[in-house]
């Protein structure tokens, strides 16, 4: 049967910003299996009540439900181990595992700052005033206040992946010879701003850019492919 897969979408439901998506989506081509793409807003909660929370991603697989993209990930490579592996073994889990901690704490942070703004201006416009609410409850102050200026943004951004750029100094992915999870990890907090923002994050000579390139042309160019401000 079909994998259902919900992911978060914009105003323009092909915008898909959402970097706890993306790498499921990464997962789900990786692992070459097929899935319907079922896209909702922020305010669309009543078609995920089955999984009992929430939030993004959820998969539909049979009569089995997973949610949160860690995971679905850990469901995926267990339930399709036939497959290509998203972690080489049970130490390739656990050092993915930390590196998720670092992009959701320095890199997510990062991006988000330079990005917030232009994701509210995705947004459709029944999501606009829950997205401000709800992140201004959590941020604490009002979106325009937590964006910063472009160039102090970019050199923040750059400072918090200097692990990943040293790294992909000896390798072409941070996996290794190939992708796989912890590049999908990384990989989901650069799409969520290539769907929304104009903002250029990387420059040209950055390995990390070079890296990221590698990334969009996986799949036949699936991520490319997909809406984008190509930046
Ligand atoms: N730990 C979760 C986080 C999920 C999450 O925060 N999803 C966001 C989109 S990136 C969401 O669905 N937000 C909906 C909302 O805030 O109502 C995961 O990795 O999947």
């Amino acid at each position: 049967m079909t994998i259902q897969f919900y992911d978060l979408a914009g105003g323009d439901l092909n915008v898909r910003f959402s970097p706890n998506c993306w790498r499921i989506r990464m997962a789900l081509w990786h692992k070459g299996l097929d899935f319907d793409d079922i896209p909702l807003r922020f305010t669309d909660k009543e078609p995920i009540a089955f999984s009992g929370q929430k939030l993004l991603p959820v998969i539909r697989d049979g009569n089995r439900s997973v949610h949160d993209s860690w995971d679905i990930a850990v469901y995926l490579d267990g339930a399709y181990a036939e497959k290509p592996r998203l972690f080489n073994g049970s130490q390739a889990m656990a050092l993915c595992n930390v590196l998720r901690f670092w992009v959701q704490g320095s890199v997510h942070r990062a991006i988000q700052r330079l990005i917030i703004v232009d994701i509210f201006n995705a947004l459709d416009q029944r999501d606009k005033a829950y997205f401000r609410s709800t992140r201004e409850a959590r941020l604490g102050m009002p979106l325009e206040q937590f964006r910063v200026a472009t160039a102090e943004g970019v050199q923040e951004l750059k400072a918090a992946l200097t692990p990943a750029r040293e790294a992909l100094q000896y390798q072409p992915f941070l996996s290794g010879p190939a992708p796989a999870f912890a590049d999908y990890l990384l990989f989901g907090a650069f799409m969520w701003a290539r769907a929304v923002s104009p903002v250029r994050l990387l420059d040209h000579g950055d390995p990390v850019y070079a890296w990221r390139e590698r990334m969009l042309d996986l799949f036949d160019g699936a991520p490319r492919k997909m809406a984008g401000r190509g930046v």
